[in-house]
């Protein structure tokens, strides 16, 4: 076979057991890899109703067949599991050397269970896998953590690795790679931390199985040329990401005091053309030639990777002006290995409860002194940080009544950078996302803002969905980075043709739509089977949107209609071929391939 390696390692901490498993390649054909490879290992693998933080969860770290290969952005890879913070699915992506290396491992995927007694890390060369002591790592930074390792095992390595936060089972901590690449918003840190894994290291250097290499080295020449010839391009490596600030501020989804506003009077103290001005060093990912990671030196002096979601959340979000003290807060929280968009979002949280008296401990908006102590106290879920650890929905829940209308999360998972008052095809967006509300699997502002912003339409739906397919399914399966489309414009069909030349087999865009959509619903049974009680109200953005009109800018009056809402959700339901509680049909599921869902469904909800 091409492509793959059609094997896994499965790695049992309790017992400091390693096997070799051999993943089907009707498997590895019908889920790509990267996160569709991981849902269908999870479905197998976890037992219905696990607590994810139990030694029986399992944590899994794979790649794609385009992964750490030579074309344009493929140094990513996905970590997933049963999410701590939500209960469903959740999985996160990271652009690294690890990358790189797992995929010249030998393995498709590394498939963690088990929990060790004492703190471990993994160093795996080529297949070897060693369980050693973290004794001395543990309660370290990540940073710290990261230069230690280097120090043991050289600068060829890839590693991912858990801070304090991890340690202390935060619900919305990350791993971190590489000093400021950060993935698996919805807790996949926390898993590390629950099984007493500090980091795994991880050195491969065998030669992935490609079909045709001459074939894949022709087409990734052109791609590359095409992204550096492009008009974004020069743009793009000046500002990254970090031009969606002015961008949502000018379009009023800029998310503003707990995402009560969409503009920001301030917003230029936080803008791309500051950090600009500022910007000391530009990285990236490994096989990337429009590196986005923008570097500016903190208040402290020390260096801090800037992104527009870090930055809006930690920002605007809770009044935070100033870029250099901003790049202090994101610093400590790579450092710390805390999810910088749950935090934001619930320190935003916690500042609205504040002042609406609903809570003892008094917080101001923009108080950096005070948002400074709680990061830190977070991640060691110490006095008000224990609280904020816990995330927005159980915040919310505890102390009830009107404070449920200002959560701002859609199935536990904090909202990322977008203010959707004014935009309902994102709001839909994140009503359906496969791990809660994360903008990544449909950004559909863009479009919705330059075209026909207030509809509630059929189009913007289907549109909805094709992103879904493509940036959800697609991407995050091949694990490679969507941005040289999504920001540059490479045009998608080059992705079926990297597929071919790497596996052999042929593949077109629809070939690919039909397996993400497949991804995708059986993400969907995912969440219901573990979710218990599942119903549609799961599907509706938060309450916010619909209820709390924008009382700034040219927007002021505006919200969600909630009826319009509900109809465009039949909508999406009906063209993914799910029933009036968004639970796939049994006919959906035959046809998709996922007949062996159905009887463990059936346990759970009446299948139509
Ligand atoms: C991603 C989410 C994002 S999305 C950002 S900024 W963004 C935040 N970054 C964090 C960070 O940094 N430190 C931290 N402690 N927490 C953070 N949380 C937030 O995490 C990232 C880039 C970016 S920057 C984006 S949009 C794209 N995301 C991709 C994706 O999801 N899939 C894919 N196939 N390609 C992507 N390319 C881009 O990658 P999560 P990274 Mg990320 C400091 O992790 O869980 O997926 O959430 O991976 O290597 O850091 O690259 O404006
Ligand atoms: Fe990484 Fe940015 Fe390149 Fe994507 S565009 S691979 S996030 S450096």
């Amino acid at each position: 076979m091409h492509g793959w390696w059609g094997k896994a390692l499965l790695i049992d901490l309790t017992k400091s057991k390693v096997k070799e498993v051999s993943i089907e390649p009707e498997i590895l054909h019908g889920f790509i890899g990267g996160r569709g490879l991981a849902v269908r290992l999870l479905w197998d693998l976890i037992p219905p109703g696990v607590d994810p933080l139990s030694p029986y969860n399992a944590l899994i770290v794979a790649s794609g067949p385009l992964s750490g290969l030579p074309l344009p952005s493929s140094g990513k890879l996905v970590v997933a599991s049963k999410s701590p913070l939500t209960n469903g699915y959740g999985d996160g992506n990271i652009g690294s050397m690890a990358s790189h290396h797992l995929r010249h491992s030998g393995y498709d995927a590394l498939i963690i269970t088990g929990a060790s007694k004492k703190p471990v890390y993994l160093y795996i060369e080529n297949g070897k896998v060693e369980f050693r002591s973290a004794e001395d790592l543990w309660g370290l930074d990540t940073f710290t953590t990261e230069e230690k390792l280097v120090r043991e095992h050289g600068r060829n390595i890839g590693i991912l690795e858990i801070g304090p936060a991890g340690e202390h089972m935060v619900r919305y901590a990350t791993v971190i790679s590489q000093k400021g690449r950060s993935g698996g918003r919805p807790g996949m840190g926390a898993v590390m931390g629950s099984k007493k894994l500090k980091a795994i290291v991880i050195k491969g250097n065998m030669e992935p199985p490609i079909a045709d290499k001459e074939a894949l080295r022709k087409i990734s020449e052109e791609a590359y040329k095409k992204i550096q010839g492009s008009d974004n391009y020069d743009y793009w490596i000046r500002q990254g990401t970090m031009s969606t600030i002015q961008w949502s501020h000018q379009n009023s989804v800029l998310p503003t005091m707990n995402f009560r506003e969409g503009v920001w009077e301030l917003y230029e103290t936080i803008s791309g053309d500051l950090m600009e001005k500022l910007k000391i060093d530009r990285r990236g990912c490994p096989y990337c030639n429009m590196q986005c990671g923008n570097v500016v030196g903190d208040d402290v002096g020390e260096e801090s990777e800037l992104d527009y979601e870090n930055v809006a959340m930690l920002g605007s979000n809770i009044l935070l002006e100033n870029l250099k003290r901003v790049a202090e807060i994101n610093k400590l929280a790579d450092k710390l290995g805390i999810d910088t968009i749950s935090l934001g979002n619930s320190i935003g949280f916690y500042m609205e409860a504040s002042e609406r008296g609903l809570v003892k401990e008094r917080v101001e908006w923009g108080d950096f002194k005070a948002v400074r102590e709680i990061t830190i106290d977070t991640a060691y879920r110490r006095g008000l940080g224990a609280f904020i650890a816990e995330g927005v929905m159980r915040m919310a829940r505890s102390i009830g009544g009107e404070a449920l209308d200002f959560a701002m999360h859609v199935k536990g998972l904090e909202v990322s950078a977008y203010n959707c008052h004014t935009t309902p095809g994102m709001a839909l967006a994140y009503g359906t996302s496969s791990i809660g509300a994360h903008h990544k699997d449909a950004w559909i502002i863009s479009y919705e803002v330059r075209t026909d912003r207030s509809s509630y339409s059929r189009d913007k739906v289907e549109r909805l969905i094709f992103l879904q397919n493509m940036r959800g399914g697609m991407f995050e399966s091949l694990t490679t980075c969507r941005l040289p489309w999504v920001e540059v414009g490479l045009d998608l069909e080059y992705y079926p043709r990297f597929l071919s030349a790497v596996t052999g087999l042929k593949w077109s865009l629809d070939d690919i739509s039909v397996t993400a959509n497949r991804i995708y619903t059986l993400i969907r049974a995912f969440w219901i089977r573990e979710y218990m009680g599942w119903s549609s109200s799961m599907d509706y953005p938060p309450t916010r949107w619909f209820k709390h009109p924008l009382t700034k800018g040219p927007y002021a009056g505006s919200h969600l209609d909630i009826s319009k809402y509900s109809e465009m959700l039949k909508i999406y339901y009906e063209t993914r071929g799910w029933d009036e509680n968004g639970v796939p049909k049994k006919e959906t599921l035959i046809k998709l391939g996922l007949d062996f869902t159905i009887p463990v469904l059936e346990d759970f909800v009446k299948l139509q």
